[in-house]
């Protein structure tokens, strides 16, 4: 058996100070000494760990197609070199805090959940300072045990974050994470899952050939998938959410899945107001998307002439279409000519 400790998770040499802070408050929660929510205590996991110890750094490495089990009850899975999924990567208290504070954010007057154009889902885009610490230091625990098990994972510190909310069954479609707004060089994009289920796409490469196969994921509430490195532009894509598969916790009136997908996007900064609310034209993005490889800059989006959907802000369900973080890529295939920003 592989052992997996956090308590062994050794802070990478190229994660910044900002990562670094962040670790300071949430590495202690899951040892046990939880971290304060909203005034509420987080019960953390166990800070022992038992088996092999594949957090060494050194001997963690190899782990590709090896499952691993920590005894926090996290499901560790290296997909490929730079795609990890971490399986029960949030506690329960933790998934229940995401969703409250979520909701808040996403009711927000200013800057809520956008559903213009997404086909029944809310969007939210923000830097990581406007969110609760305690989300970005969830994500950067994820990415850590992510690159504790993968040495072709880069360590990461996010900059923004992207909240969708899904409440319909309709999913994102297959894309690459190719624009401004994606994450810079190859920081690894970490996605947290909470509430309902989904069904994921994911396309691997297929060792020593120029091709690709691609597998699906059963995404639960709790579960992170990070990708980075060699993999950080892999396709992916959700593919259906299942509504009615969520945690016991979760109420039948308010059953969705929200997914946060946090991004190293320095490049960005400032620069948020704009990829709430950009939309470009689907030819565009099928074009961008097709001719895009490995190696290319970041694609820098160019504005839709056409006329502007409204955006309203808050929950609403929409028109038949997707968007992107972000928006925009992902909304042609469900109907439109326009897409909303990603
Ligand atoms: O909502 C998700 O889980 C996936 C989000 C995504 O693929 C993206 O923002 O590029």
């Amino acid at each position: 058996m592989i052992m997996f400790g956090l308590s062994c998770l050794l802070v990478p040499s190229a994660l910044s100070f900002h990562a670094s802070a962040h670790l300071a408050r949430v590495l202690p929660s899951r040892a046990g000494a939880a971290i304060s929510m909203s005034g509420d205590r987080i019960p953390g996991p166990s800070s022992t760990v038992s088996g092999n110890d594949v957090t060494g750094i050194g001997v963690s490495k190899q782990l590709h197609g090896a499952v691993v089990t920590t005894q926090a009850g996290q499901t560790v899975e290296v997909l490929a070199p730079g795609i990890v999924i971490v399986r029960g990567a949030l506690s329960e208290s933790e998934q229940k805090f995401i969703l409250h504070e979520t909701n808040k954010l996403g009711s927000r007057d200013v800057n809520g959940f956008a559903t213009s154009g997404t086909n029944g889902r809310g969007r939210l885009y923000e830097q990581c300072k406007v969110v609760p610490d305690e989300f970005t230091d969830l994500a950067i625990q994820s990415s850590l045990i992510a690159s504790a098990s993968d040495a072709a994972m880069p360590a990461c510190s996010p900059t923004h974050v992207l909240i969708n909310k899904y409440s319909t069954s309709a999913g994102l479609l297959w894309h690459r994470d190719i624009y401004s707004n994606d994450g810079d060089g190859d920081m690894p994009v970490i996605n947290l899952s909470v509430g309902a289920s989904c069904k994921f796409g994911i396309s691997l490469p297929i060792r020593g050939a120029e091709l690709s196969e691609s597998r699906y994921l059963q995404l639960h509430s709790g579960d992170a998938i990070i990708f980075g490195g060699p993999s950080r532009f892999v396709k992916h894509a959700v593919l259906e959410v299942d509504i009615s598969q969520k945690p016991t916790w979760m109420t039948d009136s308010n059953a969705c899945r929200f997914s946060l997908t946090f991004r190293e996007a320095s490049s960005v900064l400032g620069r948020e107001d704009f990829f709430r609310n950009f939309k470009v034209d689907s030819e565009w993005f099928d074009r961008t998307q097709s001719e895009w490889r490995q190696g290319d800059a970041l694609v820098e989006p160019e504005i839709a002439e056409a006329e502007e959907e409204e955006r309203t802000d808050g929950w609403a369900d929409t028109d038949g279409r997707m968007d992107v973080c972000a928006g925009a890529r992902h909304a042609r295939a469900y109907a439109g000519a326009l897409v909303p920003p990603r």
